[in-house]
């Protein structure tokens, strides 16, 4: 089976890990700033130098062939201290950006918020505040006014059970609070500032919106009764938390305190979203808790896989089987779905081990198409190596290798793997 007339080939990338220039074009402090100035961590201050190196970077994917660019906006160069008019330096860099990837050909794929908050936000409570869902919402509407007309997909948040989980719950990730389930309204108003953006957004543009979400399958690991009840809840944590209320299901009982949800709430979360982006990198290894663990399940690595340079095990059935399983939990209600992220962390620039993952789950997502799940496009993750979160610059996803020292951009075996790819499913 071919990809269909239309299909989207990608690439993505996030503001805070490639652009660097923290401090230039009136650009406020984000939670990400702060949280990298602590004990000698790593830090976006350069990155990939791409607010500078932007138009070297839209002629990279020119060469590539790609349709499509799923980058995101930082809302601290928008509105520096999270609220207020939009700073015009930084809706200039944005259009700059964007009329370079159409001069190009290549569709724009705006995400409003890949977690670099305002730090003026999280002083207020960040995504633990409900006031932020109603920020985020006149933060929409400005970068709507000023982009509407010319970005082809439009993505409210990336990954909120991830934004939730390592910012709020573990404290990996910026603004590092170590909440445990005490993070669970960071996940109910980031839900409800998606739902109140879908609403700014459709006054402003008639292209489509989504979100984009990390799905992880819980593989229950031992065929007990409480392991699988261990996985079933921890799917409903991490994959219908995240579903279920934005397809008008309501949330599945995962002690979300009912004071947080106001009344009208799973209406606004609910308003029509035109597909689902799902972000992909592998299942998750459930167990029963042992008596008295803090969490009501117990995560284990997944055995008898090939892993990356990360550790995550390299699992392409298992897109496959979340593909096909959307059909099976949402069926009619499910929309049209975009792989928003797909990729791995390799070292070196020839990286066969890359273009072999890649190639799995370009076959995988196939396979959940003859399947009849409705797949408009495949975006990988990330075009350039860049700064990845909490590991710093010690983990390379690109498909161009970037030296961190000279900037220098140097693409990969699997950069002409896939635009190969792309060239020959046209
Ligand atoms: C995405 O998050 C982000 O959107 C992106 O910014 C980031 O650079 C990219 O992925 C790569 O990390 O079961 O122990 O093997 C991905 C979130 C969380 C997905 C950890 C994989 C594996 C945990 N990831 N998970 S494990």
């Amino acid at each position: 089976m071919r990809f269909p007339e239309g299909f989207t080939w990608g690439v993505s990338t996030s503001s805070y890990q490639i652009e660097g220039a923290v401090k230039e074009g009136g650009r406020g402090t984000s939670i990400w700033d702060t949280f990298t100035q602590q004990d000698g961590r790593a830090t976006g201050d350069e990155a990939c130098d791409h607010y500078h190196r932007y138009a070297e970077d839209v002629a990279l994917m020119a060469d590539l062939g790609v349709d499509a660019y799923r980058f995101s906006v930082a809302w601290p160069r928008i509105q520096p201290e999270g609220t207020g008019p939009a700073n015009p330096e930084g809706i200039a860099f944005y259009d700059r950006l964007v009329d370079a990837l159409l001069a190009r050909d290549i569709d724009p794929v705006l995400t409003l918020f890949h977690w670099d908050l305002p730090q003026a936000l999280e002083d207020q409570g960040g995504w633990l505040n409900r006031d932020t869902a109603y920020r985020f919402a006149e933060y929409a509407d400005l970068v709507g006014a000023a982009l509407g007309d010319r970005v082809k997909l439009w993505i409210t948040l990336n990954e909120p059970f991830i934004h939730m989980t390592l910012g709020y719950a573990t404290g990996e990730h910026a603004p590092g609070h170590a909440l445990l389930f005490g993070a669970l309204p960071a996940a109910h108003h980031q839900l409800l500032g998606h739902g109140l953006a879908v609403q700014a957004l459709r006054a402003r543009t008639t292209s489509p919106i989504s979100i984009a979400n990390n799905y992880s399958p819980a593989w229950p690991q031992g065929g007990t009764d409480a392991d699988l009840a261990a996985a079933a809840t921890y799917h409903a944590l991490h994959n219908r938390m995240f579903t279920d209320p934005l397809l008008g299901r309501g949330y599945p009982e995962i002690g979300l305190d009912e004071e947080v949800v106001k009344d009208g709430d799973l209406d606004i979360i609910a308003s029509p979203i035109d597909f689902l982006g799902v972000n992909y990198y592998n299942p998750t290894g459930v167990q029963a808790p042992l008596p008295g663990a803090p969490l009501p399940f117990d995560l284990v690595a997944l055995d008898g896989y090939p892993i990356t340079d990360f550790g995550w095990p390299v699992v392409p059935d298992g897109l496959r089987d979340l593909l096909v399983g959307f059909l099976t939990e949402y069926g009619d209600a499910l929309p049209p779905i975009y792989i928003t992220e797909s990729g791995c962390a390799y070292e070196g620039v020839d990286d066969p081990q890359r273009v072999a993952y890649l190639d799995s789950h370009v076959n995988a997502v196939k396979a959940a198409m003859a399947a009849g799940v409705d797949v408009r496009g495949y975006f990988v993750w990330s075009l350039l190596d860049n700064f990845e979160w909490a590991e710093g610059y010690t983990k390379r996803f690109g498909l161009v290798h970037v030296d961190f020292d000279t900037q220098v951009r140097t693409p990969k075996t699997s950069f002409s793997w896939y635009r190969d790819l792309i060239q020959a499913s046209r």
